[in-house]
């Protein structure tokens, strides 16, 4: 196994991991794991004898390259590293970490600086699908700190916005993969939906819960979570995602009505925790969702008029802003998200 690498330690949205050149890493997939597995210190509930901060959302990696594609800069490979498995996986995409592959590309010469803001076009190697970052890079250099600020994390940094095209379907082939707003599975009314992140849509209210408890609250249900992961087995293949048992897909997010003035409350399970926000194509899916007729989410959304919406996702923590664009059928035709990205360290990490 490879004893170090030159590695960058990235908070990316509200997310955090570890951003490594792919040359950086072992070709070999499985020496590559075996590598982070060690470097997060996975399997262990605390990742006491790694980097890992003893959750999903800061167990992650990004693993970046220059692209021969056509017009991209750099393609971004993101890997979920699990905390309490020695599994690696590549069957998610993630927005968050997304945030900082801009910055970490620019800072390791992959793209070169165009004035005060750099767009930066990425190719996700997990999904297949194309994002623009905009980053702020006055004076030459990129800049972390700003007036920025998104809920779930404290302070505020320099803003990455970001754009998606083309989403739909990024893992489950189509937008809606069984074709239909909703089905019945387990007994619950569910939307199967995948704009960009595999996620399932169903009311809180028909899991036994209000949609406003806290992370911990929910974790500590152990009936909630057992009835989720029920009806996650069984949506998996429905999603051409196979059997999901060991995948970090789809995401399990129930709704009800916003309390806050958004457009819709969310909890999240992604899918073993729950998530203290949301994710950002997770949030961009389930904002889609809400734009279904006669599906659950569309039961509590607060939609606002015209061809371009801003919503409000609430979550946990606050709320996540999604803007819809929608074409003539009023089909979500793209989606764009404000993230911040901060960088923490810049070093060589070792699997010694
Ligand atoms: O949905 C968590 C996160 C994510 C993924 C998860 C994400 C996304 O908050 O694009 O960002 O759902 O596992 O980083």
């Amino acid at each position: 196994m490879s004893k170090s690498a030159p590695c960058m330690w990235m908070r990316g949205g509200t997310s955090k991991g570890g951003y490594f050149l792919a040359e950086d890493l072992p070709s070999d997939v499985a020496e590559r794991d075996a590598f982070l597995l060690r470097i997060m210190g996975s399997p262990d509930d605390r990742q006491i004898d790694g980097m890992g901060g003893a959750d999903p959302l800061t167990s992650k990696v990004a693993v970046i390259k220059p692209s021969a594609r056509e017009g991209v800069d750099i393609d971004y490979l993101f890997l979920q590293v699990f905390v309490d498995k020695a599994t690696v996986t590549d069957m998610q995409n993630c927005g968050n970490i997304l945030a900082g592959v801009g910055p970490f590309a620019i800072e390791r010469g992959l793209v070169k600086i165009t004035g005060h803001i750099t767009t930066v076009t990425i190719y996700m190697e997990n999904t297949g699908q194309i994002a623009k970052a905009d980053i702020q890079t006055p004076n030459g250099k990129v800049t972390y700190s700003g007036d920025t600020a998104i809920d779930g994390v404290p302070g505020t940094a320099a803003p990455v916005a970001v754009t998606f095209q083309d989403t739909a379907g990024s893992s489950c082939g189509q937008l809606l993969p069984t074709g239909d707003t909703k089905n019945l599975v387990e007994g619950i009314e569910v939307t199967m939906i995948d704009n960009g992140m595999p996620t399932v849509v169903m009311r809180a209210c028909d899991l036994g819960i209000s949609g406003t408890e806290s992370r911990e609250e929910l974790e500590a249900n152990t009936k909630l979570r057992e009835k989720l992961e029920a009806i996650r087995l069984k949506c998996g293949p429905m999603m051409n995602l196979g059997d999901v048992t060991d995948k970090s897909v789809p995401k399990m997010t129930m709704v009800s009505t916003p309390q806050k003035g958004g457009a819709i409350s969310t909890r999240t399970f992604i899918p073993h925790r729950c998530h203290a926000s949301i994710g950002v194509l997770g949030a961009v899916s389930v904002a889609t969702a809400c734009m279904l007729k006669g599906s659950p989410a569309a039961d509590f959304a607060n939609i606002p008029d015209g061809s371009s919406k801003t919503l409000e996702i609430e979550h946990p923590t606050g709320q996540a802003t999604v803007l819809l664009n929608l074409d003539n059928n009023n089909a979500v035709e793209s989606a764009a998200i404000v993230r911040t990205a901060r960088k923490l360290f810049d070093g060589e990490i070792f699997a010694e």
